[in-house]
């Protein structure tokens, strides 16, 4: 058992460890078959008890956001759970709607009180404190949004209980489904999965979300944002981060899958359609599965756009792979149900390598779908998307790169559970070697995962393109260029390793893209367009102050309360200012610890 226990937890966590093995079985009633000792359960729950919520839509040029500890009731027989929510929801945030093109000013404000994981968070990731526990910072990151560098969300800009920051959202992009969800150094994964998540339904003169849309997509009630997650719960309601006993309280786990569905902030909830066209803006908010979604009658239902808008045309499908981070648009016919006749929405892709170990399985159902007598939306899917009248541009062909850039997704040769750190390039968060993504330029990136585990790999402020995905020939490729220490860039070129035919992306995938699946033992091209100022209308690179509300270039004190970088081995970022942008996995543990760099977009 000893090489399935992380060695750096074990040295200080054996007894601990013990403890918590045998507490939780006193604690946990284990649910349903299969079950594993090396994984927490959730109690008995009845599934469809609860209606699926729909969030409140906000929308204005201004928006106060503010983030609070709270608590929530997932499920009918469950007790309320300890929750952080956006806005003055117990869990998640509203949906914020709002036009492209015309700015959005939002007013964030950290309301925070003692975190609900406390004793879960780690302090000896980086940039975590002692004090994250009772005061939790937070940051407000606009996924998908094309947003001037202060107000992305840098995880180093923290804000804490007390404090706000504004965000000067401009969007300069087309209609596209985006979230919101914090992105705080070292914590980003306590954060999220107690609540901090919401949707942003971007529209514009074409996708306009109104019931005369020209486009002819439904809307109004027929447009559902789905927020899917997956959680476990303790038997007194409590959400659990932790999923597994065999890493001792308090310390990173690296990951790990759930056996409760949560969509909209429900277990298992049911939702009554009318037996007409539905649009689902659905989003995986999950830490850590992808998932291969697909309804239980295997109907057929339409993929109409991805992470950063509509596709050229409906895509029919039966099923689909989404990963966390990335967003599907849906189109999903329910006339073909009798009255009162259901479908649910299932999961049957079983988890990777370093959770099948442990025991753990795929988490298989989200929600339940009950047809009512009425009919709803009563127009077609329609033919085409783009590039027609009243419609957007056709997506432009795939430009020729001019720079070839080797990207690697690897965690240190070791056998044990969880991995003692997940890196980028080798390196840690912390590294001074920056990549500098030139304006106006196209990047062809291979993005090089020789782990065995999909890793889905998101870029701030950019849009890209995937290309395809090819079998590497991993063992080879680590032997001739053998992977050094971490902190030593390692970026080979996968030429000469590949082991079989590239696979194009999908039909439904071709749209333009802010996160890729990148599947163990893989090579995936994605073609990035680095956008200039001019198009952007703002600075990239314009240095911002690591204090949220303040100007740049202050004297940042350096005794500001739980300041991030403390960490001996991680002390690599005491600059006062900020710059740029950071790109990461977004498994959440794994940007969490360090799979998660710093990239600046330079002229
Ligand atoms: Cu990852």
């Amino acid at each position: 058992m000893d090489s399935t226990i992380g060695r750096r937890r074990l040295l200080r966590g054996t007894v601990l460890g013990a403890a918590a093995l045998a507490m939780s079985w006193n604690g946990i009633r284990v649910r349903g078959e299969p079950s594993s000792p090396l994984v927490f359960h959730s109690p008995d729950l009845t599934p469809f008890v609860d209606e699926l919520p729909r969030p409140p839509v906000v929308s204005g040029r201004e928006l106060e956001l503010t983030a609070t500890t709270t608590t929530h009731r997932f499920h009918r027989d469950l007790a309320e759970s300890p929750a952080m929510g956006y806005g003055g929801m117990s869990y998640l945030g509203p949906t914020i709607e709002h036009r492209a093109g015309t700015p959005l000013t939002v007013r964030f404000a950290n309301n925070l009180g003692e975190h609900p994981f406390a004793a879960d968070i780690d302090t000896t990731v980086h940039g975590v404190s002692e004090a994250f526990r009772s005061a939790p910072p937070t940051v407000l990151h606009l996924h998908g949004g094309v947003t001037p560098p202060a107000s992305d969300g840098h995880p180093e800009r923290l804000v804490h209980p007390g404090q706000h920051a504004e965000h000067d959202y401009p969007f300069p992009q087309q209609a596209a489904g985006l979230w919101y969800h914090d992105h705080t150094m070292g914590i980003t994964r306590a954060n999220v999965y107690a609540g901090l998540a919401g949707t942003v339904l971007l529209r514009d003169e074409f996708d306009t979300g109104a019931a005369d849309n020209p486009l002819g997509l439904p809307s109004g009630e027929f447009e559902v944002p789905l927020v899917l997650q997956e959680k476990i719960f303790a038997a007194d309601g409590r959400q659990l981060l932790r999923t597994t006993p065999v890493v001792p309280p308090g310390s990173w786990e690296g990951g790990g899958v759930g056996d409760v569905g949560v969509v909209n902030g429900k277990v298992w909830p049911n939702m009554d359609v009318a037996r007409g066209l539905y649009r689902f803006r659905a989003l995986n908010a999950a830490s850590y599965s992808v998932w291969n979604l697909f309804f239980g009658n295997r109907m057929r239902f339409w993929v109409i756009g991805n992470d950063q808008g509509l596709l050229d045309a409906p895509v029919a499908v039966t099923e689909l792979l989404l990963a966390p981070g990335e967003r599907v648009d849906l189109l999903v016919d329910f006339s073909g149900l009798a009255p009162g006749e259901t479908v649910e929405l299932r999961n049957d892709l079983a988890p990777p390598f370093q959770a099948a170990v442990l025991g753990e399985v795929a988490m298989e159902l989200f929600c339940r779908f009950r047809a009512q007598d009425r009919a709803g939306f009563a127009g077609p899917v329609p033919e085409r998307l783009r590039g027609g009248p009243g419609m957007p541009e056709a997506l432009p062909p795939l430009e020729s790169p001019t720079v070839i850039r080797n990207v690697t997704v690897s965690q240190p040769y070791e056998l044990r559970m969880p991995p003692s750190i997940m890196t980028l390039n080798n390196l840690r968060y912390s590294s001074p070697e920056i990549d500098m993504l030139r304006q106006g330029t196209v990047e062809q990136w291979n993005i090089v995962n020789v782990t065995p585990d999909p890793h889905p790999i998101h870029i701030h402020l950019v849009e890209f393109r995937v290309l395809d995905r090819t079998p590497l020939r991993t063992i080879e490729y680590q032997a001739a260029d053998p992977q050094p220490p971490v902190g030593v860039k390692w970026t080979p070129s996968p030429d000469g390793f590949l082991g079989g035919a590239a696979l194009p992306a999908q039909q439904w995938e071709a749209g333009w893209k802010d996160v890729v699946r990148t599947d163990g033992g893989t090579v995936t091209r994605i073609i990035v367009r680095i956008p200039t100022a001019a198009e952007l209308g703002f600075d990239p690179d314009a240095p911002f102050s690591r204090v949220a509300g303040e100007p740049v270039s202050v004297t940042a004190p350096m005794d500001v309360p739980s300041r991030a970088g403390t960490h001996p081995v991680h002390a690599g970022s005491h600059a006062d200012d900020l710059r740029g942008y950071v790109w990461h996995c977004h498994l959440l543990d794994h940007e969490d610890h360090d799979m998660m760099l710093r990239l600046r977009i330079v002229p």
